[in-house]
């Protein structure tokens, strides 16, 4: 390795003394100024990564559903998978590393990981910038770099922050290539497929949308030529990348599946009133979406991972069909499939804390199906459902299948509610979700909260569970748990209880006891308004 060149290339950015970041549920994510070294550095660990695997690895700028002044980065292993635990551990010391220790930690990982460094790197750059959110992609493998060059401008950060990761790249030998503008999902089929050789797809995105559309078709194919005319659907594409990728797809899908897409980014803020997280957590419509009654519709986020479905009946109310819905029809297809073939494959469905009561119930009661708790972050669903034959995993959030695919997730739900002959409130009423609220607590460091059981409990700080189980205790049908956020500088505080009341009242106790026994910050939280 030539240290010379990374030490002044690194001196380029240069790392805030005494700034300290975490590698965190899905990458590094702060404020975008705080980032550039960070973004030269993941570079670094990129070619590092891609020469120890000899494979194509990812990695991502991105915001997220961060707020616009914040960005991130996170890097894809080469299965399309999250980044392997104990190399999440060298990115945070790596980013950590003051200029005069960095050699020292390159050093280190080197070492720790036999990385061969005559090998070669093959680096794919993306990026992704839309109205109000921008977000680079970048492909390492050990051949080459690609690079795109962005459409739309709106988060000046991104640009440079790409060009410090390509900086970090090139300064260990690696080579560029544009792969264009993608999804987070694309990205990962595109890391896969490549390391792959073409086994799992052709890495490309007319690859991808053949993949998914030739799968749709096969699969309803008899159910579409017995239905009278064609399904159609509304999907709400949160201003963000998936609009243009749902339009591009949709000329690889036959006339059968009619979508109409809304928030494509011609006139609203990523994200803002709308899209998957918009819906979910304020459980109701997005802006930018007339509905009609009855009418089937689904919201991706930002960059496409995550899925909701949603509908307004006749008397105008608003129904959330979320992750856990999701995860109930698609493996109550499954399993009808396995006893009706005989099977005796493993087969369990894996959820987080977040996941509704009902479903948990439904599934281990009604469907008989085993269920599983994992941490929240995809990456701990997936190892999860990885130890079963076929495993289903989603977040309550509608963050589920491989890596979260709101594309993919949305035709395997169209061909079942096809093959089914399911309308959307007849999928709706398998179970009835408990009501629920999510709120949020500032407090001075969200490190003071520590769980366990899969986030379920908080064993610290001294008396703050015992202070949540005796306020849960005093509802029905109640739960609540509190976690520090992996992706914002909150405590989150999840509740659910037998009235929407009584799960507003509870999450806002729970608050208040986050607030007094956590350190909170600024005015103590107020009632939820109804
Ligand atoms: C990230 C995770 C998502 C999780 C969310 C929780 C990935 C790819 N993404 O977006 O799965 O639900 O963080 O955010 O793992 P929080 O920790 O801020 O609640
Ligand atoms: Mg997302």
């Amino acid at each position: 390795m030539d240290f010379e060149a990374v030490i002044k290339y690194s001196k380029l950015h240069a790392k805030p003394p005494g700034l300290s970041l975490q590698y965190g549920t899905a990458g590094f994510r702060t404020k975008a100024e705080n980032l550039d070294h960070t973004m030269f550095r993941m570079g670094l660990l990129a070619v590092l990564r891609s020469k120890q695997t000899k494979s194509t690895i990812g990695v991502m700028v991105t915001a997220s559903h961060n707020p616009e002044e914040d960005n991130g980065v996170k890097l894809i292993d080469p299965l399309g998978e999250m980044l392997a635990a104990a190399w999440e551990e060298h990115a945070t010391r790596l980013a950590n590393a003051e200029e005069e220790e960095l050699q020292r930690v390159l050093t280190d990982i080197c070492r720790k990981e036999a990385v061969d460094l005559l090998g070669n790197a093959f680096v794919i750059l993306t990026c992704q910038q839309l109205i109000g959110i921008n977000m680079c992609v970048l492909f390492v493998s050990c051949f080459n770099i690609y690079f795109y060059t962005p459409v739309f401008a709106s988060r000046p950060s991104s640009k440079k922050l790409s060009q410090s990761v390509t900086d970090g790249v090139s300064v260990l030998g690696g080579q560029y290539h544009d792969y264009g503008l993608v999804t987070t999902p694309q990205l990962h089929y595109m890391v896969c497929c490549r390391n792959t050789h073409g086994n799992y797809g052709i890495a490309t995105v007319e690859g991808y949308y053949e993949k998914l559309s030739n799968a749709f078709v096969e699969l309803t194919k008899q159910a579409m030529s017995q239905r009278d005319g064609h399904m159609s659907l509304r999907v709400d594409c949160a201003n963000g990348i998936g609009a243009l990728k749902l339009k591009e797809l949709g000329r690889y899908l036959p006339g059968c599946l009619m979508v109409h897409i809304d928030n494509d980014g011609t006139k609203g803020k990523l994200n803002h009133l709308c899209g998957a997280d918009f819906v979910k957590v304020h459980q109701k419509p997005p802006v930018g979406l007339e509905m009609k009654p009855g009418e089937r519709c689904c919201s991706f986020d930002g960059d496409a991972d995550r899925i909701v479905y949603y509908y307004t009946d006749a008397a105008g109310h608003f129904h959330l069909l979320d992750g856990d819905k999701i995860a109930t029809l698609i493996s109550t297809f499954l399993k009808e499939l396995l006893v009706k073939a005989g099977q005796t494959l493993t087969f369990a469905v894996v959820q987080t804390a977040y996941a509704n009561g009902s479903s948990t119930c439904y599934l281990e009661e009604t469907m008989k199906v085993p269920v599983h708790c994992a941490k929240t972050g995809v990456k701990h669903l997936h190892h999860k459902a990885q130890e079963f034959d076929i495993g289903v995993y989603f977040e309550a959030n509608g963050h589920g299948t491989t890596v979260g695919d709101a594309i993919s997730d949305m035709l395997l739900i169209e061909a079942i509610l096809a093959l089914k002959n399911l309308t959307v409130p007849q999928w709706d009423g398998m179970y009835t979700d408990l009501p629920n609220r999510q709120l949020k607590v500032k407090v001075a460091d969200r490190r003071i909260i520590d769980t366990t059981d899969a986030e379920r409990r908080a064993v610290t700080p001294p008396g703050l569970q015992k202070k949540i189980d005796d306020i849960v205790n005093k509802f029905q049908l109640a739960r609540a748990f509190v976690r520090p956020s992996g992706t914002e500088d909150v405590v989150r505080v999840y509740a659910e209880a037998d009235t929407q009341e009584n799960a507003d009242n509870l999450a806002h106790e729970v608050s208040l006891a986050v607030y007094h026994l956590a350190g909170g910050v600024g005015e103590p939280p107020k009632a939820v308004a109804s």
